[in-house]
């Protein structure tokens, strides 16, 4: 099993890049925000306590996110591997899941870290609004993601630097120049499916 992290700020290529390394190595994607946003419109009992974090541009609460990923986990016996993406966005849930891992016997291998500049990080993410409908994707709520993630997520590559499992990339080119170093990464483990 190989079990992958992409790690970066809000509209850093997470999701984007996510897409194009599971068509190509197979791997199971586990995106949060996805699993949030479903259940927020399935109005679930947890989607409707998400919604009140994610419109302010706040990270839910840590025990709503964990237990949706363990839950995910159990669902996807047999995979070849896991991306995680836009998970682990704090010290606790980083802590959960390798203790979630190591009690499947297995672990993270890698966290590659996009690292772009923050106006571009605003700029693709008003793109983004412009069509997706998403209520976050507003200059406001973005400001509050931003710096949501400074205060609680950048943190979160320390843990992984300290294992030597952290790798920046550069994720301000072209999607495609992107996942020519992104894939570069992965090669070292895996080949593509
Ligand atoms: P997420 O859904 O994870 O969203 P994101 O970080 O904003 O997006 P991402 O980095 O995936 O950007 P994308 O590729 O789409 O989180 C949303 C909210 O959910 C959070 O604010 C929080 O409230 C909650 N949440 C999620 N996970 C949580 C957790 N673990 N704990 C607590 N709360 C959690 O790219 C953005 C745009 O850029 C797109 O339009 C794309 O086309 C464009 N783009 C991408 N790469 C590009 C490139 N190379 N060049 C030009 N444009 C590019």
């Amino acid at each position: 099993m190989f079990n992958l992290i992409l790690f970066g700020p809000p509209g850093s290529g997470k999701g984007t890049q996510s897409q194009k390394i599971v068509d190509t190595y197979h791997l199971q994607h586990i995106s949060t925000g996805d699993l949030l946003r479903d259940e927020v419109s399935r109005q679930t009992p947890l989607g409707v306590e998400a919604k009140k974090y994610m419109d302010q541009g706040l990270l839910v609460p840590d025990e709503v996110v964990i237990g949706m990923i363990s839950s995910k986990i159990d669902e996807k016996q047999g995979a070849r591997g896991f991306i995680f993406d836009g998970f682990p966005r704090t010290r606790a849930q980083a802590e959960a899941l390798d203790k979630l891992l190591e009690f499947k016997d297995t672990q993270i291998h890698i966290v590659l870290s996009l690292e772009v500049p923050e106006e571009n990080l605003k700029k693709r993410l008003l793109g983004r609004g412009e069509t997706s409908g998403r209520s976050d994707d507003n200059e406001t709520i973005i400001t509050e993601r931003i710096k949501e993630y400074h205060a609680k997520t950048s943190a979160v590559s320390a843990h992984y630097a300290a294992h030597n499992k952290l790798e920046h990339i550069k994720g301000d080119g072209s999607i495609d120049d992107t996942f020519k170093l992104l894939s570069k990464q992965i090669d070292k483990y895996l080949l593509p499916a």
